[in-house]
């Protein structure tokens, strides 16, 4: 293996397996094998894909066999706290939060059962998969309760007599429904972000994570943007600008024969819907077109 090639460690095949590539795909960068093999060849960059499961993500960053890792915090959060519980610090920085894997690692009680916060949670059986990040949010707050860790299928701990409560990641919260359970608590945030090795890289390595951690940005604060171009009478140039979404420094053009009106052309960052338009017409815009931003770089 080339040492001066970057590893990054990725979900093989998971919820933020199709985000985490899309997103690379963006950054520019073409793998050269499918996501069922192991590893994939970054061919324009010096950059190669490892594809594990997600818990391992972390492991292989702490370990030195990848530079990166692409993974959940709630994942990110459970390992760090296991390490510290066996006397290990964490070799890993958080180096970029990325706007997908969304989620939550809640609490949630079997329908019909009533819940008044930590004298409702103070001595049951609460499954999940996070013992670590439970426990924490229990010594916080001074309780004491039976953490049953399970591997998988949490949510049907109490319908097995195994739990009284669970804690497990939600998004819709459809799985909870289906499952008849009602979510009380959250015990933490999560989404996907980028770790590194806290190790210093040789030069090579180093200004390739620059290059990619750049591009990342500009990924994610294109998926918003729009190029909005729209005339005006100069008259309205103050309205318009207030009613441009998330615009800095707008650019005013004249236009040729019409002393009284101006293009405007500006990148607005956050989406544009009907509304704004309708807007902006009503304050004297006219030709307005709305366009997508593919590439940013400030
Ligand atoms: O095989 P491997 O170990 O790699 O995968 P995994 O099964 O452990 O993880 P995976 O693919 O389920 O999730 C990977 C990461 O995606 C998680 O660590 C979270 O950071 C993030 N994520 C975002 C989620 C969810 N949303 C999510 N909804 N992880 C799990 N879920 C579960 C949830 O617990 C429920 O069972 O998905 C189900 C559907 O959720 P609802 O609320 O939409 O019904
Ligand atoms: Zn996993």
């Amino acid at each position: 293996m080339d040492e001066l090639r970057l590893k990054l460690a990725v979900q093989k095949s998971g919820r933020l397996t199709d985000p985490s590539l899309d997103m690379l795909g963006r950054c520019g960068l073409k793998l050269s094998r499918g996501k069922d093999q192991l590893m994939g060849f970054g061919e324009n960059m010096p950059l190669d894909v490892l594809f594990v499961r997600d818990d391992d993500i972390p492991d292989l960053v702490q370990e030195d066999v990848c530079d990166l890792g692409l993974v959940g915090l709630n994942v990110l959060e459970e390992k760090r706290l296991e390490l510290r519980e066996r006397g290990h610090a964490a070799r890993f920085q958080q180096i970029r939060t990325l706007d997908f894997g969304r989620c939550r690692l809640s609490l949630a009680v079997p329908e019909g059962v009533t819940f008044e916060g930590a004298s409702s949670i103070r001595g049951k059986r609460i499954a999940t998969t996070y013992p670590y990040l439970l426990q924490k949010y229990l010594r916080e707050r001074d309780i004491s309760a039976d953490i049953v860790t399970l591997s998988g299928a949490v949510e049907i701990a109490p319908r097995l007599g195994r739990a009284d409560m669970i804690c497990d990641l939600v998004s819709t919260g459809s799985t909870l429904q289906a499952n008849h359970l009602r979510e009380v608590e959250t015990v933490m945030e999560s989404h996907a972000v980028i770790i590194r090795t806290p190790l210093a890289l040789p030069p090579e390595k180093d200004e390739w994570v620059e290059r990619l951690m750049m591009r990342i940005d500009g990924v994610q604060q294109v998926k918003e943007s729009k190029y909005i171009m729209l005339h005006a009478p100069r008259s309205a140039l103050p309205e318009i600008r207030r009613l441009l979404p998330g615009s800095e420094s707008p650019t005013i053009i004249p236009l040729e024969g019409f002393p009284d009106k101006v293009a405007i052309h500006a990148v607005c960052r956050e989406n544009v819907f009907w509304e704004t338009l309708e807007s902006l017409k009503k304050a004297g815009a006219s030709a307005l077109l709305v366009l997508p931003v593919e590439k940013m770089l400030a």
